[in-house]
């Protein structure tokens, strides 16, 4: 995407404590998760009528799209544009998916790290499983084959090596919320901490 913004719109976009960086950095807790496209699958389950697994294949059936959006690590930085591409989470779900219960999500990956976030905020538009970043089959380092994208909250949300989904009534906390970050982690509001 061409940028015609200028420096006064940038600012705009830089949520408060942040500062630009030009490249996506690589950052997790633990190792990289190397797993092959037919090896991945997603386990959509807890609040559902029927648990059930999306494997590669049938998530490459559904139909893609490409977005363009600003991520925020909690740790300060911002990059702006980055070009995903993927499949949104609302075009994964089956209408009866979630049960009328359901009000939070816990978001799994390979390896156990989780993080949570309320329903409302999975359910957004612009929330993607991302297989292509700038063009390019997402790498291992980057969560490769599958990650969520959810750009409205701090980057951490946005669980690399996605492996599964599950809906809950009360809100369980995830590996960097139960160490003391924001359960929601809003970057405009500065929600870091808990
Ligand atoms: N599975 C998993 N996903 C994760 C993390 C992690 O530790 N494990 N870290 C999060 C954090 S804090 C950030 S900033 C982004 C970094 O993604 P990147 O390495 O592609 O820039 O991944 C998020 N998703
Ligand atoms: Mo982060």
């Amino acid at each position: 995407m061409p940028s015609t913004s200028s420096p006064e719109d940038l600012s705009s976009r830089i949520p408060p404590g942040q500062r630009l960086v030009d490249h996506l950095p690589v950052l997790h807790a633990g190792s990289v998760m190397r797993i092959s496209t037919s090896a991945w699958e997603l386990k959509i389950f807890g609040l559902v009528p029927r648990q059930r697994t999306l494997p590669w294949a049938d998530l490459r059936e559904l139909p893609a799209v490409d977005q363009h959006c600003d991520v925020h690590c909690v740790t300060g930085w911002t990059l702006l544009d980055s070009h995903w591409r993927g499949v949104k989470l609302l075009d994964v779900l089956e209408p009866d998916e979630p049960l009328p219960e359901a009000r939070h999500v816990v978001i799994h990956a390979t390896g156990g790290w989780t993080t949570n976030l309320p329903l409302e905020e999975l359910l957004q538009d612009d929330v993607l499983l991302a297989y292509e970043y700038e063009g390019q089959p997402l790498t291992a380092e980057h969560g490769g084959p599958v990650r969520l994208l959810v750009p409205r909250l701090y980057f951490w949300k946005s669980a690399k090596w996605l492996s599964g989904i599950e809906f809950t009534t009360e809100q369980r906390l995830g590996y960097w919320e139960r160490r003391g970050y924001h359960a929601l982690g809003d970057p405009w509001l500065e929600q870091r901490y808990a």
